[in-house]
């Protein structure tokens, strides 16, 4: 039987388990990259496993997110990331060299290979034909230290491309769109390969568009063929020789098959505060703003800001409007104040940002009270722009730009005729800003600079006997990682430092919920479904774990969290009948008196809500790896008794 992209990569790099759909399977890992908002967690629990050297092809260590030197933290931090990944074996991008998935496009990514990162649109490099997952920063460590990734075998959907996009529609608009139509638990256990004609007429960085924003549909990964596109790319970055063709089997076999006609595509806006809140910009066309922000992940490519740059050209933006502008990667930057682009986005009056993370993750650039911002991002979560009561649209870069001019909300049809911005033969190539690791002979001379903001980690003990404790916390359906632990300004710097962010925890839905952890000695969390979707934060983990959450019991969840709360040791459970939600309120006592037998067996676990005097049925998510590791006491007290690293 024929076999998709997916399959093909997976197949290539298995090294545990077999390829049949819920099965976990043990994958080797070609590369990873971590970022500094989660990298910090990363390379001490890389450290704490022993391993002196990276054991992938290549590592890479960005530093994007935490950009904001406010005090001393972030700049500590910093100077950790760049002395560990120098002592280990990890390249070092620098500040100022761009966001993560976009440089990573750019300078390291390869079809055919795999790569996880600690931040969850890593999926950004299925825009180049690699199999690329968001995952735990204790899974990143576990890879570089030359350990598998374990994902469970998802099932295949193929996402069928025809026709071309019309004038001012854009790749933003293609997976809002698809967003529409499967929500943004659409995509969970799925992993979505883009096929069809339609194909052909998207460049590299429009299809890193598309399968950034994979995140968004909870899917495991994103997947575009490599083709002659991906091979210009590729030597218009002076790698023409990493690049492999790869398509899925004339008679592979997807479980589902979506079609989306790319001419009947028109701009769309996903509204607050959920990406899959979508509707088409000319219904909200009119309604005023107050501000533009240009930039992450998802959009900050050249040819992202050369349109922009046509459509900003000779106009001033509108008087009530702040615009922001963020390229994704210093060779955008570069090229644009070469070609002069950069002048006219400056002269329009675009408050010009360093290339990071910036107002995508609540580094500055909070909008004004009730203030509606539009932005070309891929998250627009209740207060993740750090205005509690912010209203965050999510478009495409078009939209933005032409909206920033008008002062309202402005379907881009109406700028005239389309501007064309041809992929350049040869990017501007200069890796000054990446620094390469030591020697590995020469590894012992670095010392690892630790900053005082560096706390321990907590470390889980091993699974008891029986679990009695109340209901701290019920929450609803879609809560986000960024519910449970904020991100922004004033907490990101305090990512190493486990006790300080406790406060904030579940901040957005509950203020108390620290105390009231503190008060009862920890505690059960209630949940609807898709639980802990949206960032691959450890620290949603690790943060609910040093306030004593002992399980979450969920009527689903996200993929990347529920690994997360295996990893740290809590156990993430699941409501065999959802109906049995509604039997247990807040405060309950609840007891799991057999708990660990019933882990042990892999069978269901019981639940006594004494306080309703019911029983009730649960499923553990874990696979049997999983079980074995929250019976120790989660993935480094695992792998340290496995001898794994
Ligand atoms: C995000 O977009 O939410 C982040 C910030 O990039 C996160 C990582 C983090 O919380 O540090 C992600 O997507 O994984
Ligand atoms: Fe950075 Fe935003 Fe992308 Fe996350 S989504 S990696 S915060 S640009």
């Amino acid at each position: 039987m024929g076999k998709t992209i997916a399959q093909k990569i997976i197949a290539a790099h298995l090294v545990s388990g077999e390829m049949r759909v819920g099965e976990d399977v043990g994958l080797r890992i070609d590369q990873t990259l971590t970022q500094d908002a989660t990298g910090t967690m990363a390379y001490l629990e890389f450290e704490a496993m022993g391993v002196p050297r990276v054991k992938t092809e290549r590592s890479v260590a960005y530093i994007d997110h935490n950009t904001l030197q406010s005090g001393f933290e972030n700049a500590d931090d910093h100077r950790y990331i760049q002395t560990v990944a120098k002592k280990h074996g990890v390249y070092f991008s620098r500040p100022g060299n761009g966001i993560c998935h976009q440089v990573h496009l750019e300078r390291f990514g390869a079809p055919g290979k795999t790569l996880i990162g600690s931040d969850s649109h890593t999926p950004t490099g299925g825009g180049i034909g690699m199999l690329a997952f968001g995952a735990g920063g204790m899974d990143v460590a576990v890879a570089m230290g030359g350990g598998e990734y374990h994902i469970n075998m998802p099932t295949m959907t193929k996402v069928e491309l025809t026709g071309r996009l019309s004038a001012w529609v854009s790749a933003k608009d293609v997976i809002l769109a698809v967003l529409q139509k499967l929500s943004v638990k659409g995509g969970v256990g799925k992993i979505i390969e883009y096929g069809g004609e339609g194909v052909k007429t998207l460049s590299v960085p429009e299809r890193a568009t598309i399968t950034n924003m994979g995140a968004e549909l909870g899917a495991t990964t994103s997947v575009f063929p490599s083709d002659e596109i991906t091979k210009a790319f590729l030597e218009a970055q002076g790698r023409g020789g990493q690049w492999v063709e790869l398509s899925s089997d004339p008679d592979a076999v997807f479980d589902e098959v979506i079609h989306i006609d790319l001419g009947a595509l028109e701009p769309l806006a996903a509204c607050p505060h959920s990406p899959d809140a979508v509707k088409p910009v000319r219904e909200l066309s009119g309604m005023k703003i107050d501000q533009v922000c240009i930039g992450s992940c998802t959009n900050s490519s050249y040819l992202d800001m050369m349109r922009v740059a046509a459509v900003l050209k000779g106009k001033t933006v509108h008087p009530d409007v702040s615009l922001s502008i963020a390229c994704g990667s210093k060779q955008v930057y570069n090229m644009l104040a070469a070609n002069g682009a950069l002048a006219d986005i400056i002269a329009a009056g675009a408050r010009v940002l360093e290339c990071a993370c910036g107002p995508c993750i609540g580094m500055g650039q909070s909008p004004n009270s009730a203030g509606v911002s539009l932005r070309t991002f891929n998250r627009n979560f209740e207060g993740r722009s750090g205005t509690a009561d912010g209203q965050v649209y999510l478009v495409s870069p078009e939209t933005a730009a032409a909206s920033a001019i008008s002062g309202v909300f402005t379907d881009p049809r109406g700028l005239g005729e389309a501007v064309r911005v041809p992929m350049p033969e040869r990017f501007l190539i200069n890796d000054n800003m990446i620094v390469p690791p030591i020697e590995e002979v020469l590894m012992e001379t670095v010392e690892v600079q630790r900053g005082p903001n560096i706390k321990p980690l907590p470390i889980a003990g091993p699974l008891e006997e029986s679990i009695a404790r109340k209901a701290v916390l019920k929450v609803g359906d879609n809560i986000t990682t960024d519910h449970i632990m904020p991100a922004g300004a004033k907490i990101l710097p305090y990512r190493s430092n486990v006790p300080y962010l406790s406060q904030f925890c579940f901040g957005v839905c509950d203020k108390d919920f620290p105390e009231r952890c503190k008060r009862e000695g920890g505690g059960i969390v209630v949940a609807g479904h898709n639980y802990g979707q949206g960032s691959s934060r450890e620290h949603a983990a690790l943060v609910p774990l040093y306030l004593g959450v002992k399980a979450v019991i969920a009527k689903s969840y996200a993929r990347i969290h529920a690994a997360n709360l295996a990893n740290t040791g809590i156990l993430p459970l699941q409501f065999q009948d959802e109906a049995d939600y509604d039997r247990i309120d807040p405060m309950d006592w609840l007891v799991l008196p057999n708990v660990q037998k019933e882990i042990q067996a892999g069978g269901p676990v019981t639940l006594v809500d004494e306080t309703k005097n019911v029983q009730i049925m649960l499923d553990a998510v874990l696979t049997p790896r999983q079980r074995d590791m929250v019976l120790a006491g989660g993935l480094l007290n695992y792998t340290k008794a496995e001898g794994k690293a």
